[in-house]
């Protein structure tokens, strides 16, 4: 059985949200292509509290795209973004229907964030996916969304070590490169990890 897992495509993370990917609206069109694919459509939805301390505002005196030492955590400090039952948080409007029939939020704690779809960055707690995908006999996971860098890899790097055959589908994917190259490494990594790096082609035909 395979499962779509569609990334963090919120209205914070496209041109003109709080915290716009480059060019992240260009997924939309490709996550409509690949739903019809798929009998098992997942979304993931970041879903901060107003106070989440990945935001920058939480902290006085420091900035946005600084890091910060949070509870053990290194953390890169973000705009306010993603804040629960804003506007900047629901998922795109453009998005298929399928999109939206079943959604795992993340990022809840205010005290650590949660990048991966699967648990926070600690590890610490559990978002439910991998038993949800277990539960329905899923084998095959194919990620794609917002952004390749942060939330796109550290999904399918734990859908690796979940034991799931992984692919990203890189056309589907934005990043935010805070440093120029991050997209790429964060390729490579995935690659290194084990993860099958595919186009959108290789799902629609
Ligand atoms: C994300 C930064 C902060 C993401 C979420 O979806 O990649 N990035 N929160
Ligand atoms: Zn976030």
């Amino acid at each position: 059985m395979k499962a779509l897992i569609l990334v963090d495509i919120q209205n914070d993370f496209l041109p003109g949200g709080a915290l716009a990917v480059p060019r992240g609206d260009e997924v939309i069109p490709v996550a409509n292509a690949v739903i019809p694919h798929f009998d098992l459509v997942v979304a993931t939805q970041d879903w901060h509290p107003a106070e989440h301390k990945s935001f920058a505002s939480q902290h006085p005196g420091r900035k946005v795209g600084e890091m910060i030492d949070l509870h053990g955590l290194p953390q890169v400090l973000w705009p306010d973004h993603c804040v629960q039952g804003r506007p900047g948080a629901e998922l795109a409007a453009g998005l298929h229907p399928a999109a939206r029939r079943r959604i795992f939020k993340k990022g809840v704690d205010p005290a650590i964030d949660s990048y991966s779809a699967f648990h926070d960055n600690g590890r610490r707690r559990s978002t439910g996916l991998g038993d949800f995908l277990r539960m329905q006999d899923v084998t095959d996971v194919y990620i794609m969304g917002l952004a390749t860098d942060y939330c796109v890899k550290f999904t399918a790097l734990d859908a690796r070590a979940e034991g799931f055959n992984t692919f990203v589908i890189e056309d589907g994917c934005r990043g935010v490169e805070l440093q120029p190259g991050d997209v790429a490494k964060a390729i490579e990594e995935m690659k290194a990890a084990g993860v099958k790096i595919i186009r959108s082609d290789d799902v629609v035909r």
